[in-house]
C-alpha cells in the first residue's frame, strides 16, 4: 500500500518536472536571410566553426548555391561580459524576385543542370519564406556592401521582417573589398542595428556576436 508521503513525493516530482518544462527557455532560432551570394553560408559556417567546430554547408561564387534551408542546432555564443545565448542557426537560400536559368549558363553550366538549379532555387525561396512566417525568432539580414542596398528584394524582406516584429541585425558583408560601402547600408536602414564585417576573413565578427547576444537574448 502506498503511504501518503510516497504519493506526495511522486506528485512533488511530477510538479517539478512540469515546472522545469514550463520554464525551460525555448531555443532561439535565428535565420540568416538576404539576396543570393551575399555571404550567408560563409557566415553560417564561420559561426558554426567558431562555436561548435563544424561547418554548415557549401559556398560558391555561383548564386543559389544554397537551395534548401540548413540548420545548425544548439550553438552557444558567449560575449565579452560572460553573457551567452543558445541559438539554432538557419542558413537560408538567397531570396530574389526573379530566378532565370540563363544566369547559370554564364557560369558554364549545362542547360539541363541550370534549369534544375533554377527550379530548386525557386522552391528554396518559397521554403525560406515559409520558415520566416512560422519558425524564426530573429533575423541576421546579410547584404553585400559593394552592391546597392535599395534592391527591391531587400525592401520587401525588411518590410516582412518588420511586420512580423522580429528582431533583426543587418550585416554589411564583404568589407574586405575596395568598393565596399557599409555607410550606404547604414543610411538605407537607420531603424536597425548594422554591423560591417568580412565573413570571409572574419573581420569584426566579435562585434556581430555581441550584437546577437544584445538583440536576440
Ligand atoms: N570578398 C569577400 N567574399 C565573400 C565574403 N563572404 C562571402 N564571400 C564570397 O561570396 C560568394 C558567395 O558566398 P556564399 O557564402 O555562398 O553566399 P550565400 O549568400 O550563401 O549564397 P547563396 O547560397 O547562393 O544564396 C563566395 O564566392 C564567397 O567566397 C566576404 O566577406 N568577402
Ligand atoms: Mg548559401
Amino acid at each position: 500500500m502506498k503511504t501518503i508521503s510516497q504519493s506526495f513525493g511522486r506528485a512533488k516530482k511530477r510538479f517539478s518536472l512540469f515546472l522545469a518544462r514550463f520554464f525551460k527557455k525555448k531555443r532561439t532560432r535565428i535565420g540568416i536571410y538576404g539576396p543570393p551570394n551575399a555571404g550567408k553560408t560563409t557566415l553560417a559556417n564561420r559561426i558554426a566553426r567558431d562555436w561548435t567546430g563544424d561547418a554548415v554547408g557549401p559556398v560558391s561564387e555561383i548564386p543559389h548555391e544554397t537551395r534548401r534551408a540548413r540548420k545548425k542546432e544548439n550553438v552557444v555564443i558567449s560575449g565579452a561580459n560572460g553573457s551567452t545565448i543558445t541559438i539554432d542557426i538557419v542558413d537560408t537560400p538567397g531570396v530574389t524576385t526573379k530566378i532565370d536559368y540563363h544566369e547559370f549558363l554564364e557560369y558554364g553550366m549545362e542547360k539541363n543542370e541550370a534549369i534544375i538549379r533554377a527550379r530548386e532555387a525557386t522552391e528554396g525561396v518559397a521554403e525560406a519564406m515559409h520558415w520566416l512566417r512560422e519558425d524564426i525568432d530573429g533575423v541576421v539580414y546579410m547584404l553585400d556592401s559593394t552592391l546597392d542596398p535599395f534592391m527591391q528584394v531587400n525592401i520587401m524582406m525588411i518590410g516582412i521582417i518588420e511586420s512580423r516584429k522580429l528582431p533583426v541585425i543587418i550585416v554589411a558583408n564583404k568589407i574586405d573589398l575596395v568598393d565596399a560601402a557599409p555607410a550606404r547600408i547604414r543610411s538605407a536602414f537607420p531603424q536597425h542595428p548594422v554591423v560591417a564585417i568580412s565573413g570571409l576573413e572574419g573581420r569584426n565578427t566579435e562585434e556581430l556576436y555581441e550584437k546577437m547576444i544584445e538583440n536576440f537574448a
